[in-house]
C-alpha cells in the first residue's frame, strides 16, 4: 500500500518534467534524429512519421529499461561491495520465485509488444493501393549497377547507369547529374514495383525510412504518398557485386506540372514503351526470358 502511494507521487514529477521536456523538442529530436524531417515542413512521405514513432518509442521503453538495469546493477556493485575484513564468498542466494516469476513475464512482455507495435506499423506500410486509387504507377528493374525507371502507366522509361567519378573536386566525388533519376510528383499515390535483372539488391531512399529487397523473378512492391519536394539519395542496400558503392539514384519529388514535364522530355528523347525483361541476365530463370531457347531446343 505504502509502496503504491509512493509510486503514484513519482509519476507525477516524471510525467510533468517529460512533457516539458517534450515541449522543447525540436523535429530532429522528436523523430529521434532520423533523416529527412525538417523544421516546419511536412515529412517526406506519409509513412514516416509512422517509421520514426515506433522506433522513438521503442528507445524510450529501451531507455527505461536500461536505466532501471544499469541503476539496480551499480546499486548492487556499491551496497554489496566486500568490505574490509570479509573473506569467503557471501551468502549464495538461489530460487527466489518471485523475482524469478518477475524476469521472465517483464522480458516476455516487451518482446511481444515490440512484435505487436511492428506487426502493426508494419501492416499499415506495406498495405497496397487498390487497382484504381493508384496514380503513379512506377516499375524499378536494379542490375548490376544501376536501376532502369518504367513509368508505366505513362508508358515511357528512363535506363540508368552505375554511379560516375569526377575528375574535378575531391577524390570520389559523383557526377549528380550523371545519377539515375527517379521523378514522382508530390501527393499523388505512388506504386513502385521492384524488379532485379541479376542478382538481388535493395531499393533504399533513405529519407523514406524505409527500404526492400529486389529479387530476380519475383516482384515486390513499395507503396507511398510523396508529400515534400525535393531531391532524395536513394542507393543499393544489398552487396550486389565489385560496383555496388556506384549503384546510387536519386528521387525528385515535384509539382505534377514539373512531373508532367519530365515524362514529355522522356519523349522526346524517344523513350517510349517500356524496359522489358529481355535484358535480365538470368535467361534460364522459369517463366522469364526461357521460351525462345526452349523453342530451339524442342526443335533439334
Ligand atoms: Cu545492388
Amino acid at each position: 500500500m505504502r509502496h503504491n502511494r509512493r509510486l503514484r507521487w513519482a509519476a507525477i514529477p516524471i510525467a510533468a518534467s517529460l512533457s516539458l521536456v517534450l515541449a522543447g523538442c525540436t523535429q530532429a529530436q522528436l523523430n529521434g534524429f532520423l533523416p529527412g524531417f525538417v523544421e516546419g515542413e511536412a515529412p517526406v512521405t506519409n509513412n514516416t512519421e509512422r517509421v520514426s514513432g515506433l522506433w522513438v518509442t521503442s528507445w524510450i521503453v529501451l531507455l527505461v529499461v536500461g536505466l532501471l538495469t544499469w541503476g539496480l546493477t551499480i546499486w548492487a556493485v556499491i551496497a554489496y561491495r566486500r568490505r574490509k575484513g570479509q573473506t569467503g564468498l557471501p551468502v549464495q542466494l538461489r530460487y527466489n520465485m518471485p523475482i524469478e516469476v518477475f524476469y521472465t513475464i517483464v522480458p516476455l512482455i516487451l518482446v511481444l509488444g515490440f512484435f505487436a507495435f511492428t506487426a502493426r506499423d508494419q501492416e499499415a506500410i506495406e498495405q497496397r493501393f487498390a487497382a484504381d486509387e493508384v496514380d503513379v504507377q512506377i516499375e524499378v528493374i536494379a542490375k548490376q549497377w544501376a536501376w532502369d525507371f518504367n513509368y508505366v502507366k505513362e508508358d515511357v522509361y528512363s535506363p540508368g547507369i552505375q554511379g560516375q567519378l569526377s575528375d574535378e573536386g575531391p577524390k570520389g566525388s559523383l557526377v549528380q547529374s550523371e545519377l539515375p533519376t527517379l521523378y514522382l510528383p508530390v501527393g499523388k499515390n505512388v506504386e513502385i514495383e521492384l524488379e532485379s535483372r541479376d542478382v538481388i539488391h535493395s531499393f533504399w531512399v533513405v529519407d523514406f525510412l524505409y527500404k526492400k529487397d529486389m529479387y530476380p523473378g519475383k516482384t515486390n512492391y513499395m507503396t507511398i504518398v510523396p508529400e515534400r519536394e525535393g531531391t532524395y539519395a536513394g542507393k543499393c542496400a544489398e552487396l550486389c557485386g565489385e560496383y555496388h558503392s556506384l549503384m546510387l539514384f536519386n528521387v525528385e519529388v515535384v509539382s505534377e506540372a514539373e512531373y508532367e514535364d519530365y515524362i514529355d522530355s522522356l519523349r522526346a528523347l524517344g523513350q517510349e514503351g517500356q524496359l522489358s525483361n529481355e535484358y535480365d541476365r538470368n535467361q534460364n530463370k522459369p517463366g522469364t526470358g526461357a521460351p525462345e531457347l526452349k523453342e530451339e531446343h524442342e526443335g533439334e
